[in-house]
């Protein structure tokens, strides 16, 4: 048996933007910029294209497409290749013309040409295009909230590319994610299951960061290798982060089998400059979505984007407009207080409802005032000496104290979520908010600790899990979340407090003088 340890974090370190190999249902062409000699060429180029690689290798562009496309191609070496694409080629073969969708993307100084054959006609103008997502997009924008652009996202993208399930999944902080709408004609749903982190691993969540949208039409191709192997120019494997026909990990594709897919297709969702989520598509058939749809699927995801930011901010509105109206209720009273603590205290369920807290601390040098729920005045004290060198920003917040505090247990029924704030350092000033446990049950596709295979020589091998049944986790010691909305209300409280603390100091130096 290997001593080596096999954990989640191997995932992360399989270089998925070099695997020197793409998938077969295009030709991948490497340029060198900007004479267009081919430098590196996909070895099924006879399949796709009717010409062996090795009639291809060291010729110029000109022996493949006419001067027509080549001055097409050298047009857009000057523009945003993005927007060109794709470019309308066509091949003549044994007096036979074969089409094309050509995807070029830069990188350093090569080109890389990206030839999709086309499957059949459709419209491909900028009315066609505009008439198609026009719609879709009013939709996403009239949505009243996050969940309901969510369910018209999924609804729309499963008309368009015709997917038999369309989910948008949604990614935690930790990276684990969620499926938080769904269109499908299955009987088994997936909303509302949860997946870890490891199924996304780190390097492919960042990867979707720079691309917008990944397709795998057939999940068990054979992979088509480069010739030569790698960038002749480099001699490094050929960076594959921005090509849409690279060849996905295996252990991804071993994944979708065991998942019952045969095509996927995800669309990255970002929100400040994050993954945020994906819409992701699966297929129980080979399906291929061509190049134009993928772009409207793009710019869906891309609108979607946008939208997240404002939907988000016009959730819980509500509850935001009472969080101000305590606050003002602070502003008053404070402002009339002598001291900080008269000046909270008369506030103490206002004090609770600001965070939607059971219980609070109020400490102002050696004294501890204590509103509703709380651990003891020791407990506290111990507490607030761990909190203090990790306070970030005059803020700390947990959701699961034992889970770094393991003293916590003895008080987690009152106390699994924190929320601590440092009003002044100087003079020992601080607001402890505290949540109670809620026991929640969990629902994965999946036991989530599973990823590991032992074989039968004893070695052991990161690998998918095989089962997707569901599996419930009861999740112990974890209070609600604090919400971006309370953390804000408690930061603004922090200014409205501080300029008392100051007045109250200033008045007892002066008594003290
Ligand atoms: C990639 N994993 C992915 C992708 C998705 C998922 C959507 C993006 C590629 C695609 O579009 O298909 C996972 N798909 C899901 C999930 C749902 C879904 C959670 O539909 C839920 C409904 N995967 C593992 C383990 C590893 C792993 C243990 O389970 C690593 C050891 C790796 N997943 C993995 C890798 C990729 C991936 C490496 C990147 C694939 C690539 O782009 O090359």
């Amino acid at each position: 048996m290997t001593d080596e340890i096999i954990d989640l974090t191997n995932c992360d370190r399989e270089p998925i933007h070099i695997p020197s190999l793409i998938q077969p249902h295009g030709v991948l062409l490497v340029l060198q910029d900007p004479t267009l000699e081919i430098l590196q060429v996909s070895s099924n180029s006879q399949e796709v294209v009717g010409f062996q690689p090795d009639e291809l290798l060291g010729k110029p562009l000109s022996d493949l497409l006419d001067i027509k496309q080549i001055k097409l191609i050298k047009e857009c070496l000057t523009e945003d290749f993005e927007s060109v694409n794709p470019l309308n080629l066509s091949i003549k073969h044994h007096n036979k013309l074969i089409h094309f969708d050509g995807i070029v993307h830069h990188l350093d100084n090569i080109i890389i040409l990206e030839l999709e054959p086309k499957k059949a006609k459709e419209k491909t103008g900028f009315f066609d295009f505009y008439q198609q997502v026009r719609g879709t997009i009013t939709r996403i924008q009239k949505a009243l909230t996050l969940l309901e652009m969510c369910q018209i996202v999924v609804k729309e993208v499963r008309r368009i590319t015709g997917f038999e399930r369309v989910m948008v999944y949604r990614f935690d902080r930790e990276g684990a994610g969620c499926v938080i709408a769904e269109d499908t004609n299955h009987e088994t749903p997936y909303l509302d299951l949860h997946y870890p982190p490891s199924d996304i691993p780190k390097q492919a969540r960042q990867l979707y960061t720079l691309n917008w949208l990944r397709l795998i039409p057939d999940a068990s191709y054979q992979p088509v290798t480069l010739i030569p192997a790698n960038n002749p120019l480099t001699n490094q494997p050929l960076d594959l982060s921005l090509s849409v026909l690279r060849s996905v990990s295996p252990i991804h594709l071993e994944y979708l089998q065991n998942m019952g897919v045969t095509a996927s297709m995800s669309i990255s969702l970002m929100q400040d400059q994050k993954l945020w989520g994906l819409i992701a598509c699966h297929h129980s058939s080979p399906k291929y979505i061509s190049y134009n749809i993928r772009t409207i699927c793009e710019f869906i995801g891309q609108v979607m984007s946008v939208e997240l930011a404002n939907k988000e901010a016009s959730e819980d509105i509500d509850y935001k407009s009472q969080l101000k109206s305590l606050q003002t209720q602070f502003v008053e009273s404070l402002s009339q207080a002598e001291y900080f603590l008269d000046g909270m205290v008369q506030l103490k369920s206002q004090l609770l409802n600001l965070v939607s807290a059971t219980g609070a601390v109020i400490c102002s040098g050696d004294q501890y005032i204590r509103v509703g729920q709380t651990p003891s005045e020791s407990e506290v004290h111990a507490l607030l000496d761990w909190i203090k060198p990790q306070l970030h920003h005059n803020l700390f917040e947990t959701r699961s104290l034992t889970k770094n505090y393991p003293a916590a247990e003895s008080f987690k029924a009152i106390a699994s979520g924190v929320l601590a704030l440092e009003i002044s350092k100087v003079h020992h000033n601080y607001i402890l908010w505290f949540r109670p446990e809620v026991i929640q049950t969990v629902n994965w596709g999946g036991n989530p600790n599973k990823p590991v295979e032992v074989f039968s020589d004893g070695s052991l091998r990161m690998s998918p899990r095989k089962s997707f049944e569901l599996w419930q986790e009861t999740v112990q010691g974890s209070a609600l979340p604090w919400k971006p909305c309370e953390i804000e209300a408690v930061t603004e409280l922090r200014s409205l407090v501080v300029g008392v603390v100051l007045r109250q100091a200033d008045k007892l130096a002066s008594m003290n003088f």
